[in-house]
């Protein structure tokens, strides 16, 4: 299965073997949101015009926009810059007043079992008293907070009370590391930090008051101290804390003096929303920042159209931590937004044991299924007789996303947990675009296992050579894509030149996206891989950079070289190669090899823990210095050693190659 990752080579092969092809059951599209392709050529005919149309349906407007696009400052777009609107009364007010108070939002469920059912009139309660709170401590319109949580219920109050304030949020995910949680608030100012005791994981608890209070006394280069002024905490996880006296605050003690009126205050379309780190190329993690219109606009329609939501009758599940943008835009805005009822868990797949998923679809009946192709591995290694315990028939459509599906996965998905006749939505995006860009239309497209397809309508991409010119049917190059879009990142938090480089530098006039693809015959979109020096470990990115800067900061290491090899069930794992500083050559290969791990899990978080390291003499280099990391990929992976010819000592490969080989 490794094979089917990665390289241009073996994706186009995979390419030409998919004969299989899935026409959408009769059935499903008789009852489909979208069951005329004349979508894409009206959308097509006049793009701005359809998203307009979108905007005005899908979303309450306290003031209306009469602009649709400005881009008259490319590459910062506008859209509908002179609407108002409310982002958090869009989620949750709005369904109260049109009679849906009563309908579910989230069945939570925590990792120990413990459950709770959150209907739209409880939640909207809820949030209006966490925004008095906030209100209280300073919170206002243009500020940022900091969210800090296990997935639980108050993440989504935390996040929606902030927006409801014109404020935006930056929810970083519960598993990064103090130093990663510190140089977050920093870069976006935060002035509170919303967290919680600890949460639920792999059955204990795991402690995140005690990382926030690391964080925030981290000396920092320039000696400033944090701009945090408040920590508000969750009781969750019951693991003992200390509490700052006149900076950290309880959640519950402090909400319950606030009651549930709190008007919602509009704010323009292009009010910043939120801001969520990601890994780029260099080591610094880019705040990506999304506003409130178009980014609810298009959550909207990509998660009513994609996943053809029927609000009064579906059970939707998105699997992802809300510290991901998938957990923003499809466990938060576009089913709030849309009305929909959802689940919510805590904890993950495989805890207790491997059934747990399953037994929850069965519970809550859910219908819409939402994961990662490396659960979809994990699953399958585990077995099909795990899944095929419970009565999944409720399930009428499965979605994956975070990396390209191998065909195998696509068709186990399809077999085992779809039972041979639900459609599978492979969808295509970034944190950047704010929203699926490109998917099948599960109610239009017919389905080729692994090929996430076609643009979604109103969206204009293509596959182009180096120099921006697209490629012809049964070629590969770059995603690109062509128009402005509602739901794109509108800057950099703080850098702007580098949302104009990393993005636009590249084709002048088309976004770059970082991904390779091929188009098939028919124009189908194959996506091959990250270009850059990206990683996409579990369908999370990491920086290849960011992890070298890790290990050269640990004092025995002289260089470091880090490199995404392919992996059977996390799709790509980090492996690291290091040239440990003379003196601590005493230190056994295991031991650096244990201690630098652990290092890296605790500087950045678990999920940049190297799979790998090898303690090596020498890196391969370019006669310029270069480390050719092509090379050390090949190694990782058992391959055989590619070109050599422009390193400065060409024996320096077979050294390595022959250490990997002996640890294998
Ligand atoms: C939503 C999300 C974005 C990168 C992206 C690409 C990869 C995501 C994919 C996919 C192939 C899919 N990616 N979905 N590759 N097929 N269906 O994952 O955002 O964390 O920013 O990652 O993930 O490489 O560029 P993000």
């Amino acid at each position: 299965m490794s094979d089917d990752h990665g390289t241009i080579e073996s994706l186009s092969s995979l390419a030409h073997d998919a004969q299989e092809s899935y026409p959408p059951p009769t059935e499903f599209r008789a009852q489909a949101n979208q069951n005329s392709s004349d979508i894409y050529l009206r959308a097509a005919a006049d793009p701005e015009a359809y998203w307009a149309e979108q905007a005005q349906n899908r979303l309450t407007w306290q003031k209306p926009f009469t602009e649709v696009l400005d881009w008259t400052n490319p590459p910062f777009a506008k859209w509908f810059a002179d609407g108002e609107l409310n982002v958090a009364e869009n989620c949750l007010d709005r369904h109260v007043a049109n009679g849906l108070g009563d309908r579910v939002a989230y069945h939570f469920e925590g990792e120990p079992g413990d459950t709770r059912t959150i209907t739209y009139a409880e939640l909207t309660h809820e949030v209006k008293r966490a925004a008095n709170m906030l209100t209280s401590l300073g919170v206002t319109a243009g500020d940022r907070v900091a969210i800090y949580m296990p997935l639980i219920p108050e993440t989504v109050i935390a996040m929606l009370a902030v927006v409801r304030l014109g404020a935006a949020h930056s929810v970083v995910f519960g598993g990064f590391s103090a130093e990663s949680l510190r140089s977050r608030i920093d870069d976006a100012e935060a002035a509170v930090v919303i967290t919680a005791d600890g949460g639920y994981r792999k059955g204990r608890v795991s402690p995140l008051k005690p990382v926030v209070d690391q964080a925030l006394n981290i000396e920092n280069a320039d000696g400033k101290p944090s701009t945090v002024k408040h920590v508000l905490v969750v009781q969750r996880g019951g693991n003992d804390i200390t509490m700052e006296s006149g900076r950290d605050l309880w959640w519950h003690e402090e909400i319950s003096s606030y009651d549930g009126e709190h008007t919602p205050q509009a704010f323009p379309a292009e009010n910043p929303l939120f801001i969520l780190y990601t890994s780029g190329t260099t080591g610094r993690p880019k705040g990506i920042l999304h506003t409130s219109g178009g980014y609810l606009t298009q959550a909207a329609t990509s998660h009513s159209d994609i996943f053809d939501l029927k609000p009064e009758s579906d059970v939707f599940w998105c699997t992802a931590d809300v510290g991901w943008v998938t957990g923003h835009s499809y466990s938060v805005y576009g089913p709030l937004a849309n009305g929909a009822t959802q689940v919510m868990y805590e904890g993950t797949p495989d805890s207790p044991d491997w059934g747990r998923w399953w037994e929850l679809v069965e519970k809550y009946g859910v219908t819409i299924f939402y994961t990662a192709p490396t659960a979809i591995r994990a699953c399958m290694k585990v077995g099909r007789q795990i899944p095929e315990k419970y009565d999944l028939s409720s399930l009428r459509l499965l979605g994956s996303v975070g990396e390209p599906i191998n065909p195998e996965a696509w068709r186990w998905y399809h077999e085992v947990i779809g039972s041979g006749k639900t459609p599978i939505v492979d969808t295509w995006w970034q944190t950047e675009t704010g929203a699926i860009l490109i998917s099948p239309l599960p109610g239009l497209t017919t389905l080729k296992p692994g090929s996430s397809q076609i643009a979604q309508p109103g969206i204009s991409v293509s596959v182009v050579d180096d120099e921006g010119n697209p490629v012809q049917n049964g070629n590969g190059g770059l995603l690109a894509v062509d128009r402005p879009w509602p739901s794109m990142a509108r800057t950099v938090w703080g850098d702007p030149q580098r949302y104009i480089d990393t993005y636009w530098g590249k084709f002048g006039d088309k976004y770059f996206a970082g991904d390779g693809a091929r188009l098939d015959e028919d124009g189908d979109i194959w996506f091959l891989g990250r270009v850059d020096d990206v990683m996409n470990v579990s369908g999370h990115r990491l920086s290849t950079t960011e992890i070298e800067s890790s290990l050269v900061g640990h004092h025995a290491v002289a260089e470091a070289a880090v490199v995404g090899a392919d992996d059977a069930t996390t799709g790509q794992a980090v492996v690291a190669f290091v040239i440990l500083k003379s003196q601590q050559q005493l230190l056994t290969e295991d031991q650096a090899e244990q201690e630098l791990r652990a290092h890296v899990s605790a500087n950045i978080g678990a999920i940049a823990r190297p799979r790998n390291v090898y303690v090596v003499n020498e890196l391969p280099k370019t006669r310029s210095g270069k480390i050719m990391r092509r090379l050390l990929k090949d190694a990782a992976e058992g391959r055989k050693i590619g070109d050599t010819t422009t390193l400065a000592d060409t024996m320096v490969m077979q050294l390595i190659s022959d250490r990997v080989v002996a640890e294998r």
